[in-house]
This record gives C-alpha cells, sequence and structure tokens, in this order.
C-alpha cells in the first residue's frame, strides 16, 4: 500500500491535482473538503455544524473530522493507496491519521507540498468563487481568514513530517500540467524506494 498525503495552503491546486493523480495510480481520493460539502449537500447533522465553521473561514472541529474519516477509511477496506487530500489540517488530526494507519499496518509515505504565494491563492479563489457556488470562495475577508488559520494550525503539520523526512515542496505556479509533471517526478521516486 502506497499513501499519499497532497498539501498545500487553501486553492493551491490540492483538489485540481488530486483527480489527476487519482487518474493515474488508482488511489483512493479522501477529501476532507468534499466529505463536508457533501454532508452539508445532505443536510445531515454533522453538515449543518461543519457549515457554520467553514462559512467563516474555520477548520471544523478535529473529533468531527477524525470521526468522519476513519468511517471513509473502513467503506474501502480493500484500497492499493490513499491521497490524502486537505487532511491533516491540525497536529491532531495528523496523529489520529498514524494511529488509524498503524491499525491497518501502513503508513503515510509521502507527502507533497504546494508552494503558491498568497496573492495567487486569493485571485484563485475569488475566481473559483465566481462559478462554484462556495460561500468559503466569495468573500476576501473570509479567504484572509482560511490563511491566518492555515498559518498558525496547519503549518505545524508539516514540521511534523518534516521531521521524519517525508515532506517534499513542489513549486505549484503555472500551468496544471506542469505542476502534474512535477508531482509525478516526486512521487515516482518516492515509490521507488
Ligand atoms: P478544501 O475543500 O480542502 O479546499 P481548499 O483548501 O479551498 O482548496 P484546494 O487546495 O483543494 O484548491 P483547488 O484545487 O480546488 O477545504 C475547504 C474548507 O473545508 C476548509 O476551509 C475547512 O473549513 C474545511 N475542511 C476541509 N478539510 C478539513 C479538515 N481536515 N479539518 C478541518 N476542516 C476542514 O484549486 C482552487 C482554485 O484554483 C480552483 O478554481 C482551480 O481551478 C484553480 N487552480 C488550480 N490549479 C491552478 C493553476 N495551476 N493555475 C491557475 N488556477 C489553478
Amino acid at each position: 500500500m502506497f499513501n499519499l498525503i497532497l498539501f498545500g495552503p487553501p486553492g493551491s491546486g490540492k483538489g485540481t491535482q488530486s483527480e489527476k493523480l487519482v487518474e493515474k495510480y488508482e488511489f483512493v481520493h479522501l477529501s476532507t473538503g468534499n466529505l463536508l460539502r457533501q454532508e452539508i449537500a445532505d443536510k445531515t447533522p454533522l453538515g449543518l455544524e461543519a457549515k457554520s465553521f467553514m462559512d467563516k473561514g474555520q477548520l471544523v472541529p478535529d473529533e468531527v473530522v477524525i470521526g468522519m474519516v476513519d468511517s471513509y477509511f473502513d467503506l474501502h477496506k480493500d484500497a492499493r493507496g490513499f491521497l490524502f487530500d486537505g487532511y491533516p489540517r491540525t497536529v491532531a488530526q495528523a496523529e489520529a491519521l498514524d494511529k488509524l494507519l498503524k491499525l491497518k499496518k501502513t503508513e503515510i509515505n509521502t507527502v507533497l507540498a504546494l508552494e503558491v504565494s498568497e496573492e495567487e491563492l486569493v485571485s484563485r479563489l475569488l475566481n473559483r468563487g465566481k462559478t462554484s457556488g462556495r460561500s468559503d470562495d466569495t468573500n476576501e475577508e473570509v479567504i484572509r481568514k482560511r490563511f491566518a488559520v492555515y498559518n498558525n494550525e496547519t503549518t505545524p503539520v508539516a514540521d511534523y513530517y518534516k521531521k521524519i523526512n517525508k515532506f517534499e515542496s513542489i513549486k505549484g505556479e503555472g500551468s496544471i500540467d506542469s505542476i502534474f509533471s512535477r508531482i509525478c517526478d516526486a512521487l515516482d521516486k518516492r515509490m521507488k524506494k
């Protein structure tokens, strides 16, 4: 089993690149953002709770997200590998993921982090907000709040994986295909190890 985390700030292209990676490498795609948006669309109690945080640019509480990830994992017992997109976003989530993978006798093999400047990120998100209907993308104040949350709560996750030598940065600006090819090169090297 080979497990990859695609890491990066909001709008860095995790969702965009994940779709291409899933097609090429046949990972099971676990996007906590997509799972939460589905819960919101289905108007479940979890979705209603999550929406109040997401609309403000805040993270959904760890226990909610961790429980949701555990259930998704159980639904894919035969997976040959997972692509974690937007998860973990806090050190508590990273620790919970380690525990879960250990129970399944597997581990994270690599973390690839998309590096994009903040101005480019704001412009991508406002642009997506024009068509996506995502309330967290239409207001620049909420977008800036998401970056502040990323800097405070999510960047420590990078250090968590740097310490164990599993972290690699990828230039996340340029065409979608050129970024994809950088990710594939890094991934292929790691898979050979
Ligand atoms: P997510 O759904 O994870 O989304 P994201 O961070 O906004 O975006 P992503 O990086 O996937 O960008 P994308 O490819 O779409 O999170 C949303 C919210 O859910 C969070 O703020 C939080 O509240 C909650 N949440 C999710 N996971 C959580 C967790 N684990 N714990 C707690 N809360 C959680 O790209 C963005 C735009 O850029 C698109 O329009 C795309 O077309 C464009 N783009 C992509 N690549 C480009 C390129 N190379 N050039 C130009 N444009 C590009």
